[in-house]
Parts: C-alpha cells; sequence; structure tokens
C-alpha cells in the first residue's frame, strides 16, 4: 500500500498527542513522520509506533515534500504556515478556527458532509470544526434529513482539556490547592475553575455572545449546508478533564417522536445511543473519554411545543472533536483524491 509523509504541526500539544496515537491506532498509512512544534521544544522526543522521533521547529521550509500536515497550533501559526505548506504541494487539515469560515475551504465531518472535500483544491485546505459543533453535528445531521430541524437551542459543558495542556494542569493544582485548604493560583481562566463552572469560553463578541458560542451558529449552519437553522449556543467551561457534553433542544419542521429519533440515532455512523432512564444510563464525559463514538441520551419530547426534542449529546473533545475528526479527513484524502 502506498504510503504518506505527514507532517504534525503542533505536536507536542494536547491534540498533537493525539493525533500521533489515532494516527497510529488506526495504521494511517505514514512513511516519513515530521513532528513540528516552537523553539521551546527543542530536544524533546515524541514516540510512534515504539520509534522516537526529535521534535523539529516550525519554519517556512518544514513542508518540502511533505504530502499532508495536520495543523493543531493554533490559528495564528495556520494563518501564516497552512498556505506555504499548501504552496509546496502539501494537503493541509486544520484543526484552528483560521479557514473555517472561508468560503473557499471546506469545512468537514465525515459522517455528516464527507463530499465537500471535494473543494479542497482551491486553497489546498480542509477545515475541522471547533468540538462543540462536530459532535452536535454528528448527532443531529440524521434527524434534519428526517425532519428538517427549524431551531437549535445548545448549551455545552466543556471540559478543560479543550484550552490545552495548561488547562489541565491548572485543573489538577486547583483541586489540590483546595482540598489542602490552600488559595490555589488562578492563571489559565479569568476566574477559578476547580468546582465551578465558567459561562465563558474564548472572548467576548459585541453582540454579548462569546466567540465560542458563535462558531458553534456559524459553522453548523455552514456543514449542514442550511444557513436558514437557526442557533443559539451557551458555551460553559466546567472542571471535567476530557469529554464535552451539551444540552440540546431543536425544534423541526415535521413531527418527530422521541421513538424514531432513538431508532434514528441507533443506526447513525458514528453515534452510540445510551438511554435507559430505568437504570439510570445515559451518556457521561467519564465514559466518553477515550472513545471514538458521541453518545447520545435523555432523548424525549419537549412538551412546551408542537414539533421539539431535548437530548443530551456527549464525546470525547479531544478525539471526535479535533484529533479522530482531523484523521478520518486524511483518510477521505488518500483514499479519493491523493492515490
Ligand atoms: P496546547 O496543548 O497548548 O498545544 C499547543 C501546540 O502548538 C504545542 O505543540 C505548541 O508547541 C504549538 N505551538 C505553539 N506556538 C507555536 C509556534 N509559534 N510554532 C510552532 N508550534 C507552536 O493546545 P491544544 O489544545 O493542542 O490546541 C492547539 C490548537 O488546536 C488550538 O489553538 C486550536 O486552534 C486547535 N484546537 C481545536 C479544537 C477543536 O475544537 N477542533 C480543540 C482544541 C484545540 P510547544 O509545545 O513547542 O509550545
Ligand atoms: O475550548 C474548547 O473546548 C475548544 C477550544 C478550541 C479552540 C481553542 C483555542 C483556539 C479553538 C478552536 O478550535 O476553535 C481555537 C481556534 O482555533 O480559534
Amino acid at each position: 500500500m502506498r504510503k504518506y509523509s505527514v507532517a504534525v504541526v503542533g505536536a507536542t500539544g494536547a491534540v498533537g498527542n493525539e493525533l500521533i496515537k489515532i494516527l497510529e491506532e488506526r495504521d494511517f498509512p505514514v512513511g516519513k513522520l515530521k513532528l513540528l512544534a516552537s523553539a521551546r521544544s527543542m530536544g524533546k522526543e515524541l514516540t510512534y509506533k515504539n520509534e522516537d522521533y526529535p521534535v523539529e521547529v516550525l519554519d517556512e521550509n518544514s513542508f518540502e515534500g511533505v504530502e499532508i500536515g495536520l495543523f493543531s497550533a493554533g490559528g495564528g501559526i495556520s494563518e501564516r504556515f497552512a498556505p506555504i505548506a499548501a504552496d509546496a504541494g502539501c494537503a493541509v487539515v486544520d484543526n484552528t478556527s483560521a479557514f473555517r469560515m472561508d468560503p473557499e475551504v471546506p469545512l468537514v465531518v465525515p459522517e455528516v458532509n464527507p463530499e465537500a472535500i471535494v473543494s479542497y483544491k482551491t486553497k489546498g485546505i480542509i477545515a475541522n470544526p471547533n468540538c462543540s459543533t462536530i459532535q452536535m453535528v454528528v448527532a443531529l445531521k440524521p434527524i434534519h434529513d428526517a425532519a428538517k430541524i427549524k431551531r437549535i437551542v445548545v448549551s455545552t459543558y466543556q471540559a478543560v482539556s479543550g484550552t490545552g495542556k495548561k488547562a489541565i494542569d491548572e485543573l489538577v493544582e486547583q483541586t489540590k490547592a483546595l482540598l489542602a485548604l490552600k488559595e490555589p493560583e488562578i492563571n489559565v481562566y479569568p476566574h477559578r475553575i476547580a468546582f465551578n463552572c465558567l459561562p465563558h469560553i474564548d472572548v467576548f463578541l459585541e453582540n454579548g455572545y462569546t466567540q465560542e458560542e458563535m462558531k458553534m451558529v456559524n459553522e453548523t449552519k455552514k456543514i449542514m449546508t442550511d444557513p436558514s437553522i437557526a442557533v443559539t449556543a451557551t458555551t460553559v467551561r466546567v472542571p471535567v478533564f476530557y469529554g464535552h457534553s451539551e444540552s440540546v433542544n431543536i425544534e423541526t419542521e415535521r413531527k418527530i417522536s422521541a421513538g424514531e429519533v432513538k431508532k434514528l440515532l441507533s443506526q447513525a455512523p458514528g453515534v452510540t445511543v445510551v438511554d435507559n432512564p430505568d437504570l439510570s444510563e445515559y451518556p457521561l464525559a467519564s465514559d466518553a473519554a477515550g472513545k471514538n463514538d458521541t453518545f447520545v441520551g435523555r432523548i424525549r419530547e419537549d412538551e412546551s411545543i408542537d414539533n421539539g426534542i431535548n437530548m443530551w449529546i456527549v464525546s470525547d473533545n479531544i478525539r471526535k472533536g479535533a484529533a479522530l475528526n482531523t484523521v478520518q479527513i486524511a483518510e477521505i484524502l488518500i483514499r479519493d483524491y491523493l492515490q
């Protein structure tokens, strides 16, 4: 089988580490592997398939001979280096928000709109959506196809790993400090995250929403190729390490019963329905962490309106929300476009 020269940009980060793990787990046909990060990581090594690879410092010449670039080093790095990589003939799958709303860049969730990848050649870049958007659209696309979703109201409960390695450490340190009756240090978020909930993810915008909330609104419309879907979001950081949870309310054009939704979702790719209230069984971040699927439960009719459904959607934000979705896109690239 043909193998591909692959670069992971941001290899030392929370998402980068998971990318390397998933390339290995899924036996992606990696020929040469280049692990790129900042000058801070000079001298570090990372392991792939029991072999140590040096971390190299990202620069303009990093992409010579590289066929696939998996980027997760922040929007600024992608803005600067993704076009350089694409010009060098490298197909870029970008995990940042830098190109998501660019009309010439496909925004792809393989279970939802794999066909969109066809337009990637215009810029040589495919964008990976925000983690909170990905798990929501994986669960909602089959319902949209069956009953046409008119409106989505979502509230998220997002794990600290979404902010990267430093936030994981901060939750550990603050929890330890508080349990030892010491004053916790606050460095990453504007407030203490341990034993708290912060209704603030990314920056506040002029309309009073946060950037994370508007990412969910705009990305959902683009991925579902339906600007008419009304979406409103409240995104909240909670003291959980891995796994984003979402309370989602939808209103559909056609009436759909909770039973029909359960049936549809139990056949949907990438979805596992966990919904046995009698046994206290529903999706939990602690169960979803380390898994690939999006878990859906608490599926019930919204009795306050004619055609409404409520549900609870949980997924590992670093896997399906970031690294896994990126590798799934790369798998489609090599299957259909880069033979
Ligand atoms: P992280 O743990 O803080 O890691 C950041 C990574 O970027 C590290 O490898 C870091 O290298 C590298 N980096 C930073 N500045 C760099 C530079 N100037 N040149 C080269 N590499 C540089 O963060 P993370 O959680 O992995 O997230 C990284 C990015 O992925 C985020 O900023 C975001 O854009 C994207 N992301 C997307 C989603 C999603 O929803 N799809 C979720 C999470 C993250 P050093 O170790 O050398 O500093
Ligand atoms: O906070 C989360 O749970 C997800 C964070 C995602 C993120 C963090 C920093 C920068 C993003 C993203 O993917 O939208 C970005 C960004 O690229 O804008």
